[in-house]
């Protein structure tokens, strides 16, 4: 099947950009009528019950052999990978489906998990607790109120927290607030001190947890633009202009930008991923990175109170990243000459789901490449930087998070992390000042938290056997050979097993991470490679025992280093929705396997610690982290010497533009 018959737009080659393949990637991600053939089979075979819900289905990556082996003339074998969860059994199951063939090619009960909670289960959660006697009567109880209109259920996932319940049945504990009105800022009125407890097999309010009473906050505060009376008036329009197109050519999900190659990927629950990132290096295409992707995160909240203490939301294994992406709007989200692509998704109950515009791609100017003035020549040489940005935003419940990949024309790749969105906020006694959070307006506070991220970088340096090495930077003890008492130097280990690479940022030695193919050389002779650049980090604050952090052993170290797996993708394993934790890759580097000159994924961790402050509210101004990969001896001298002069500049020396 083609992009085409897929309903995609397929190649705009308008400007010349060369001749694409129109055949498909294996990595591709799966069409709508993918997606529905899967379906279908697991009906037809009589996988599928009233009480089933599709947790999600997207594609079962082909070996990594297969794909780079792929040449563009046979099509590609297509796979989909599938989790069902049947809520009268409470049980989870796994399937492989092969679409060429049509058949279910394979079908495991997995025991004793918990999969991602999916968008119906958010709808339905919420319907269930306003539909709850028991949840009225509090609400009456505590503040008289009998309409629940205007009342909004945030679904938040139950944790692990050692009781039977956890362990047995699919639970939310969803966080309440109450509008002013239809369109208000509910988040501003947080229903402190009841949450209610849903067992979402049934949809059934078990209980309802009262912690206290608070008041409702006396304040109203609201972000929309027919709701903030005095917008400023000095904003003139800034648009971008690229007259004569992007200078990316597009085949399906396969993209070429400049030297750069690679495919998009989108799957419910890693969202936004890329894969066979290569460069063309004179007339060599070498392979950089195979898979990069956002493995998983957790928010954990530093407040002990009754109501915020289970508060600790892991939003990829929980929520889904893909599940909850948006559609993005030209002109809103992004900038510039745009070029979208849908993401094909499936609702609980196997309905194609569509997210329009989900991923967003066009190039941005970013400032100066390089310069230089020869005070001996008449003319400057300057070049203008130009970035790819490879995006998506996903909104679980009231945060916002931008996932975005920057390729760089110097042979660079960065992600950045886009933090946004809605606090999550409590209610406080008249006059008091939280000790765990800040406040934000009369009665109103944000908890202390942090976001701690994971990514796993596979990648394939010239080939899959790669080794890493860990750089610290040494100052040498005053003496003979440092006579001056100015000498450093940078010490490269090569890491040999994964105890050896775990590993957390250093400032005291500037410490950086260098993926090498030791089989390839340089012009100077040395193993090419890329460097590993991390941005803000943070440690975790919660103790190591809190319940938490038993599920998410990724945050005990910021480095891991691991040989590649295909089953090993997600840092706090597969199902660490209420799991009892101990999985990922706390777990599979306890076999402690060798790292060297071997086919290695390199996964960071990163947190960012978030103190709110007033200025966050009533919706934050975007907080970034993220990291580099630098060509380190990669390349034999800079890749984008060969960039020309912008038009402009070349039209300005020429004096045609005056
Ligand atoms: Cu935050």
């Amino acid at each position: 099947m083609s992009a085409a018959s897929a309903g995609l737009e397929v190649v705009d080659l308008k400007y010349g950009l060369g001749e694409a393949s129109s055949m498909r990637h294996p990595l591709e991600p799966l069409s709508a009528e993918e997606v529905q053939k899967v379906v279908q089979l697991l009906r037809d075979e009589g996988r599928v019950r009233p009480s089933t819900r599709f947790i999600s289905v997207s594609l079962h990556e082909p070996p990594k052999g297969q794909v780079h082996a792929f040449d563009h003339n046979q099509p590609p074998p297509r796979k989909a990978f599938a989790i069902l969860f049947d809520n009268a059994q409470n049980f989870c199951y796994e399937a492989v489906a092969s679409i060429d063939a049509g058949t279910i090619e394979s079908w495991r009960h997995i025991t004793g998990v918990q999969p991602t909670m999916t968008i119906d289960e958010q709808v339905e959660c919420e319907q269930a607790v306003l539909a709850s006697t028991e949840f009225r009567d509090a609400l009456h109880r505590h503040y008289g109120i009998d309409d629940t209109s205007l009342v909004m259920v945030d679904i938040w996932s139950a944790g692990n927290y050692g009781s039977e319940e956890d362990s047995a049945r699919r639970l939310a504990r969803p966080l309440c607030f109450l509008r002013r009105d239809p369109t208000d800022n509910g988040y501003a009125r947080p229903i402190e001190g009841i949450r209610p407890v849903v067992d979402l097999n049934t949809m059934e309010v078990i209980r309802v947890e009262e912690f206290g009473h608070w008041p409702l906050p006396p304040g109203q505060c609201n972000y929309a633009a027919d709701r903030v009376p005095r917008q400023r008036q000095d904003v003139r329009p800034l648009e971008i202009s690229q007259p004569e197109g992007p200078s990316f050519a597009v085949d399906g999900y396969q993209v070429s930008w400049q030297n750069w190659r690679f495919v998009i990927g989108f799957n419910a629950r890693e969202g936004l991923t890329l894969h066979h990132l290569r460069y063309r290096d004179g007339d060599e295409e070498r392979s950089i990175l195979y898979r990069g992707s956002l493995t998983e995160m957790v928010v954990p909240y530093g407040d002990p109170s009754e109501t915020q203490r289970r508060k600790n939301a892991f939003d990829v294994g929980e929520y889904g990243m893909g599940m909850c992406a948006n559609s993005l709007e030209l002109g809103c989200d992004c900038l510039g000459s745009i070029r979208y692509f849908d993401a094909r998704l499936v609702t609980s109950r196997g309905e194609p789901l569509l997210v329009k515009n989900a991923i967003c791609m066009h190039e941005e100017d970013f400032g100066i490449l390089w310069k230089h003035t020869d005070r001996r020549l008449v003319t400057p040489e300057v070049r203008r930087s130009r970035r790819l940005v490879i995006s998506s935003i996903s909104t679980v419940e009231n945060y916002e998070y931008g996932f975005f990949w920057y390729l760089y024309q110097d042979g660079s790749i960065e992600f950045e992390l886009k933090l946004t969105g809605i606090l999550s906020l409590g209610a406080v006694h008249p006059h008091v000042s939280p000790k765990y959070g800040a406040l934000m307006a009369p009665q109103l506070y944000a908890p202390n938290h942090q976001h701690f991220f994971n990514v796993r970088l596979d990648f394939d340096l010239d080939g899959v056997k790669n080794s890493v090495q860990q750089i610290d930077v040494v100052a040498v003890e005053p003496g003979e050979m440092n006579p001056f008492e100015n000498a450093f130097y940078a010490q490269a280990t090569t890491l040999q097993s994964e105890s050896d690479a775990k590993a957390n940022l250093c400032l005291e030695s500037a410490r950086t991470w260098k993926v090498i193919n030791p089989a390839r050389l340089n012009g100077v002779g040395q193993p090419v490679g890329y460097r590993f650049l991390p941005g803000d980090n943070s440690v975790p604050y919660a103790s190591p025992n809190a319940w938490w952090r038993k599920r998410a052993g990724f945050v005990n170290h910021h480095v891991w280093v691991t040989p590649n797996h295909p089953d090993e993708r997600f840092a706090a394993g597969d199902y660490p929705n209420q799991s009892t934790g101990s999985d990922g890759l706390a777990r599979w580097t306890e076999a402690n396997r060798p790292v060297e000159s071997t086919d290695v994924v390199f996964w960071y961790t990163f947190g960012h610690t978030h103190l709110p402050r007033p200025e966050d509210y009533p919706v934050m101004p975007t907080a970034y982290i993220g990291f580099l990969l630098k060509p380190s001896g990669f390349f034999n001298l800079n890749p984008a010497n060969d960039v020309p002069p912008s038009q402009k500049a070349m039209a300005l020396a020429s004096g045609c533009c005056r």
